[in-house]
């Protein structure tokens, strides 16, 4: 039994050897990157038994996620690799205060595969908590919102919790469809991870107090609020808590730091923690993120975040 399940794609990340418009960048390093995969590494690095349902190329690049994946200590029984479609790419351009753009190749997907009916109900029935983003539903809206309302119904009806991110990619996407596509899943959502923009687009207010009343109006009982820099707020009960990131050491690469913040986040609401305790822990590891170069590469081991805390002892040697 896993005690988080996640769909989404996963693609190679080739990551610049310097700084600057991409189109100068001659050099780039082959890495792994997706929202959904990043999330996957991230809870399975804290230590949560953690499955991935996705569809990959049966190519050398699907091949590498997969090992990659199953390294890292995921359950990959749900990731079948599909022959005649390319595992998809991601070029990413990073500038000098750590952001960044991407450029996608990932058309001809291989989650085209992964229907309702190939779906692995199972792994999520036996789940404790189904995590879901926007961006798995961008690639391909008309499928794959049915997709997941198929997996949330499944949730809903076996008591798994789910927790949605919107991670709004507009190369994918424009406003209007995405609204119009991941409004639908609302109502079947527990937890909301989003930023202040993201939930304007969905429900066109931005102030917390008006997020959350629109929230509680699809039943969804715990709203966190990803702010950046500034920290993160978070209401279940009706009391907004509120606390400001934890400063890295230094930022060189932001991509994949609210998956961090969602993988800390789910952490702590399957231990049970307050929503203090919780915040304190999410905004540390989207701080650790962005520390180091790569989608993923940041996401901590829970003993690094206890060190990083001050509640475990560092011993260099
Ligand atoms: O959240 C980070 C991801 O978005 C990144 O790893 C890859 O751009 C990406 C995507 O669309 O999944």
């Amino acid at each position: 039994m896993n005690d988080v399940i996640t769909i989404g794609d996963a693609m190679i990340t080739f990551d610049p050897s310097h700084n600057g418009p991409m189109r100068y960048a001659s050099s780039f390093e082959r890495k792994a990157g997706g929202a959904e995969f990043n999330f996957a590494i991230g809870c399975a690095r804290l230590g949560l038994n953690t499955g991935w349902i996705s569809r990959l190329g049966n190519d050398e690049f699907g091949k590498y996620i997969r090992n990659f994946a199953r390294g890292e200590g995921i359950d990959v029984s749900a990731v079948e690799l599909k022959e005649g479609y390319p595992t998809s790419l991601n070029f990413k351009e990073i500038r000098e205060d750590g952001s960044g753009r991407t450029f996608y190749y990932r058309a001809n997907s291989p989650t085209e595969t992964l229907t309702e009916k190939t779906l692995d109900e199972a792994a999520i029935r036996n789940a404790r908590l189904l995590h879901i983003t926007g961006v798995f539903v961008a690639i391909d809206p008309e499928k794959n919102i049915e997709l997941i309302k198929r997996a949330v119904t499944i949730a809903k009806d076996n008591g798994v919790l789910v927790s949605f991110d919107p991670n709004i990619r507009l190369k994918l996407w424009n406003k209007e469809q995405a609204k119009q596509v991941l409004t639908q899943l609302l109502p079947y959502v527990d937890i909301i991870l989003t930023g202040l923009d993201e939930a304007e687009l969905l429900f066109g207010v931005n102030q917390p107090d008006e997020i959350l009343k629109c929230c509680k109006r699809y039943g969804i009982s715990t709203v966190a609020i990803k702010k950046g820099a500034e920290g993160a707020m978070a209401n279940h009960d009706n009391e907004w808590i509120e606390r400001s990131a934890v400063p890295p050491q230094k930022v060189v690469d932001t991509v994949g730091a609210g998956d961090g913040f969602d993988a800390g986040f789910v952490y702590g609401v399957l231990q049970g923690w307050s929503l203090e305790k919780t915040l304190r822990f999410a905004n540390t590891i989207g701080s650790m993120v962005v520390s180091v170069y790569g989608d993923n590469e940041g996401l901590p081991e829970l003993d690094d975040v206890l060190v990083q805390l001050g509640e475990k002892e560092f011993i260099e040697r």
